[in-house]
């Protein structure tokens, strides 16, 4: 497999970005970039799971299949357009209990939070993306606004598919959502028709870049149009208890303690 997780050695980092300022730029727009979140082995090391996940018989991985695969697609990662319920497995505990991603968490969230939710994307070439949308929209529980965390596994560029994302649409109410009309539509893709969406930026991300939004934030991805995999890790976390209200059924939602009284629970 070609090295697509290594950001490239101009790339700068926010490592030093106050904890105070990511918050307040979240609070304002409803997303924040964080630059060189994490390390080239990192990016690698979920790579390689998730590849190894997708092609191993293992009858408790999660999958959705991607409906779009490309006609020379052959490797089993190219038939998946996400693996869910990773936030309890090796590598990916050890991201979900990030201390730093769990220090910004507690200041957006409070002092009990949970990751409820967890997912590896695979945007395999010719893969579509994921039309105009609201996590929350997904999201039965009561309480609103969860963040999502997605990490840059590889680059996102204009060409593979990055997200775009409404700057300020955390504001806003949950939207009617239609079904994703498109032929061979990935399980579960609907979208957003009747908001305006020219004011969408594009999510442009180096390996190891972290997006942070609010569940509210409308965001899409495009179609892999290049000849790369895109694909990234995102958690999306919420204050401590909530999947425990999802009906039953629903069993894509998974809540583990990640910080409780202000102490972050160890993965
Ligand atoms: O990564 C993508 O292409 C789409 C992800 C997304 O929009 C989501 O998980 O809500």
């Amino acid at each position: 497999m070609p090295d697509t997780t290594t950001p490239p050695s101009s790339s700068g980092g926010d490592r030093e970005r106050r904890v105070s300022d990511i918050a307040a730029d979240y609070a304002a727009n409803g997303y924040t970039v964080i630059r060189g979140f994490a390390d080239a082995a990192t990016c690698r090391e979920q790579l390689e799971a998730a590849v190894e996940l997708s092609r191993a018989d293992d009858d408790t991985k999660y999958v959705i299949a991607e409906g779009n695969p490309a006609a020379d697609a052959s490797n089993p990662e190219d038939f998946v357009a996400k693996l869910f319920k990773l936030h309890r497995r090796r590598p990916f505990d050890r991201f979900a209990h990030d201390d730093r991603l769990l220090e910004i968490l507690t200041t957006i969230i409070g002092p009990d939070v949970d990751v409820f939710l967890s997912q590896f994307i695979f945007k395999a070439p010719e893969a579509y993306g994921q039309p105009w949308h609201q996590d929350s929209y997904y999201f039965p529980f009561e309480a609103s606004h969860q963040v999502g965390v997605w990490l840059a596994v590889t680059r996102a560029t204009l060409e593979n598919g990055c997200l775009w994302v409404v700057p300020g649409t955390h504001q806003e109410a949950i939207y009617e959502h239609v079904p994703d009309d498109r032929p061979h539509a990935t399980q579960a893709y609907t979208k957003i028709v009747d908001r305006d969406m020219s004011t969408a930026v594009p999510m442009l991300m180096d390996p190891g870049d972290l997006l942070l939004f609010d569940s509210h934030v409308i965001h899409s991805s495009t179609d892999n149009e290049s000849t790369e995999l895109r694909a990234a890790f995102v958690c999306h976390y919420g204050t401590a208890g909530i999947a425990d209200h999802v009906p039953p059924g629903v069993n894509v939602f998974d809540g583990a303690p990640v910080v409780r009284h202000g102490e972050h629970v160890p993965a």
